[in-house]
């Protein structure tokens, strides 16, 4: 295809919370989001990451793009283990971020979150979580201080096929639905819990249809194109805003192994190559160009614009300073909780036998 002008520019402007809906937008997004997570994996190769434990969402960026570009800047939202996507499509800065993953004191979390349990309040940020459907009854929580305080701001759970065996799910969306909460649920269905595949976890993956079974507005979508995404998300967000609280699972393929470690020896080269044809970035960049919404150059323009803040997030990380050891308690206990003795002062104490 040629590089015909095109009357959007490629210069899109940076994914603000509850932007972005064409597809040009919806592509960046993306592509940031890809982009971020390649420069994750070289952190880790390049041994500054905070601990071992990194998951990647290579293949999933359109839930990211597509759900974030229904919300508003006022929403809410928790998300699982593998949220780097998520937050960086609700306008998360990438810099913050990637000192948060190296353990530094410039990331969001002061760097004591890392990876899986990044949060920030002022972006509607409650919390990423590594226990397993662990981030879901959150969203009942603030669904319901948001329909008693009527903020008109829904809160949404991002959760993997994983969680849909959890049984706080349940209790959550029934909780939802009785009280006709401004919520939403969305699942990440990658295939994969770890090594076991969906099939080997679940009888029926109609998960829409457990949702509706609690009075739900419910529904499931391929996550291969990003625009039917964010439509299903719109309806479903302005439901849930309305009082209509619902669920959402989004098929996508997990590109890579579990965490950085995993090498996936339980699937078959073959069923990966396939896997890795429902690329939403690739397909979203073939229809742009298909659509002549925008040419090959312009496309290149974009995506060398983000490797070149993405690259400059590494930059930002190793040079941060490392938390100093005197903050260890600061930051991880609620305001006006007395900070705990330190471990050394304590251990002195008692080796003096001052305390029995
Ligand atoms: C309650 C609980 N059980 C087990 C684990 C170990 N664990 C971590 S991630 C994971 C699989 C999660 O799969 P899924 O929810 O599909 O998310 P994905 O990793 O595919 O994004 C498991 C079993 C955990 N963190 N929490
Ligand atoms: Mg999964």
């Amino acid at each position: 295809m040629t590089d015909t002008p095109s009357p959007v520019t490629a210069s899109a402007p940076a994914p603000a919370a509850g932007g972005n809906t064409d597809l040009l937008g919806l592509y960046r997004t993306m592509r940031r989001i890809r982009s971020f997570e390649e420069r994750v994996g070289e952190l880790f190769v390049r041994g500054l990451s905070a601990g071992s434990m990194l998951h990647l969402s290579i293949g999933e960026e359109s839930a990211a793009a597509g759900v974030a570009s229904a919300m508003r800047p006022q929403d809410t939202f928790t998300t699982h283990h593998r949220g780097h996507g998520i937050f960086l499509a609700r306008g998360a800065d990438p810099a913050r971020m990637m000192a948060e993953i190296a353990g530094k004191e410039t990331g969001y979390c002061a760097g004591k979150g890392g990876s899986m349990h990044i949060a920030d309040m002022a972006l509607g940020h409650l919390g990423a979580n590594a226990i397993v459907g662990g981030g879901i009854p959150a969203v009942v929580g603030a669904g319901l201080a948001a329909k008693r305080l009527g903020t008109g701001s829904v809160s949404v759970a991002f959760f993997g096929d994983g969680a849909m065996g959890q049984g706080i799910l349940y209790e959550s969306m029934n909780m939802a639905a009785l009280w006709d909460l401004p919520v939403m649920f969305v699942c990440i269905n990658n295939q994969y819990g770890m090594g076991t595949r969906v099939d080997q976890a679940t009888r029926n993956e109609a998960f829409d249809e457990r949702a509706r079974a609690f009075g739900l507005a419910a529904g499931m979508v391929d996550g291969e194109d990003v625009e039917a995404v964010a439509a299903v998300a719109k309806d479903l967000v302005d439901g849930a805003r309305a009082g209509r609280p619902a669920f959402l699972a989004i098929s996508c393929y997990r590109f890579f192994g579990h965490a950085r470690m995993d090498k996936s020896p339980y699937r078959a080269e073959e069923e990966e190559l396939a896997g890795r044809q429902r690329d939403p970035v690739k397909i979203a960049r073939a229809a742009l160009l298909e659509r002549g919404i925008a040419g090959v150059s312009a496309l290149e323009a974009m995506d060398a614009e983000i490797a070149t803040e993405m690259d400059a997030t590494i930059d930002f990380a190793a040079a941060s300073p490392a938390p100093p050891l005197a903050s260890m308690f600061r930051d991880v206990f609620a305001v006006g909780e007395p900070e705990p003795e330190p471990v050394r002062t304590r251990l002195d104490r008692v080796l003096s036998k001052e305390i029995r």
